[in-house]
């Protein structure tokens, strides 16, 4: 098995393994050996036995050789799942994972939510998974800007946001001019911007947020970004109760390593913020699978993850007369396997053969060698 890493400036993970399972001998000439290595379909975790090369050699013996070869961007990568049965909050879990491991656990599909509740004892408990619901994440709908929470400019009301019910993400602006936030689907008057005229308008129309931020878009520019105490204190006169703003974040958006979160397994009637704290933080129940969230100073046991780049198989047969037990005839080929890895986007792949029972080949049984086989 040979087994190389490359490593991109960035994290990209370049990994190629080559096992060599069959020999006796081979010719020097491998031009179907490379076709096959360009045919081979990128898979995730799988064997595939590929039709054996139809090469046109001279002579007979037979020899297949099984590549193995991984290639990973982030987005690629298989996520290993590891129970932690040490009581922690959140954030210690998390620190927990980050040193041993990578990172709390990310389950971005039901194949992954599958495999990580196979490795968790069905004890009834619940387990800290890598999602949290945290109140800084805001964006603006005009220009679809972040809200830098430490240097922009608010006016929340003390104690706001206080996401209750773990249920309020978009933000009004009460008569008095302080900020709340609010459930997104209770009707509400808006605060629309004209950028024609660079002024707002109150909408005394009641509607959801999002029915605020369609109208506002259509008839004007946006809802309402208030970026001063001087456009906080030109807005508030016009309002006589709570108008919505364009101030919103999207709830448990992403995951502990920073993957937007695009799966969920809620329970029914979760998340509720039960804790009523400012952060909420998901745990997986063991024995029904099912996501709660939880105060996250809680103590719970944890699931971390490590991450592997997704390996492939593959098995290509070649018929050669060249002896393959020739460190001459070994190198040839891999000097085209490399070329070949290369062409399929491998960068820099460094490739060696490892020889079990002292050989690098091994003879293919049940099978007569020869032209055609
Ligand atoms: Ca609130
Ligand atoms: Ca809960």
């Amino acid at each position: 098995m040979l087994r190389h890493v490359s490593r991109h400036p960035t994290s990209w993970q370049r990994v190629v393994g080559l096992q060599s399972l069959l020999s006796t001998t081979a010719a020097g000439r491998w031009p179907a050996l490379s076709h096959r290595v360009q045919d081979i379909p990128h898979q995730s975790h799988t064997k595939q036995q590929l039709e054996p090369c139809q090469v046109k050699m001279r002579v007979t013996p037979l020899l297949v050789l099984t590549l193995s070869g991984m290639s990973a961007l982030p987005a690629d990568l298989f996520r290993e799942y590891h129970y932690v049965d040490i009581p922690k909050t959140w954030a210690d879990a998390q620190r927990y994972c980050r040193d041993v491991y990578v990172d709390l656990a990310t389950v971005q599909s039901p194949a992954e939510h599958k495999r990580l509740m196979g490795i968790v004892q069905p004890s009834g408990k619940q387990a800290w998974i890598g999602l949290s619901d945290n109140l800084i994440s805001w964006k603006w709908t005009h220009g679809n800007v972040k809200f830098n929470n430490s240097a922009d400019y608010s006016n929340w009301k003390p104690g706001q946001p206080d996401n209750k019910d773990s249920n309020e993400s978009c933000v009004v602006m009460q008569h008095d001019g302080l900020w709340r936030d609010e459930n997104c689907l209770t009707d509400r008057p808006s605060v629309c911007f004209d950028g024609t005229k660079s002024k707002h308008i109150l909408v005394d129309t009641f509607m959801t947020w999002n029915e605020s931020k369609t109208m506002c878009r259509s008839v004007y520019t946006d809802l309402a970004r208030v970026r001063s105490f001087d456009e906080n204190e030109k807005i508030h006169p016009l309002l006589s109760r709570n108008a919505w703003i364009g101030l919103y974040r999207r709830k448990w958006a992403q995951w502990s390593d920073q993957t937007p979160r695009r799966f969920r397994n809620w329970d029914v009637g979760q998340p509720d913020n039960s804790g009523g704290t400012m952060r909420s933080c998901a745990a997986v129940h063991t024995s029904t699978g099912k996501w709660w969230d939880s105060a996250c100073e809680e103590k719970l046991e944890f699931i971390c993850q490590t991450l592997l780049p997704p390996r492939s198989r593959f098995q290509l047969r070649v018929q050669s007369e060249a002896d393959l037990s020739q460190p001459a005839v070994q190198q040839q080929l891999l000097e085209q396997l490399r070329a070949e890895l290369g062409a399929r986007g491998l960068t820099d792949p460094r490739l060696r053969w490892v020889q079990t029972d002292g050989r690098t080949f091994h003879p293919e049984t049940g099978r007569k060698a020869g032209p055609g086989n």
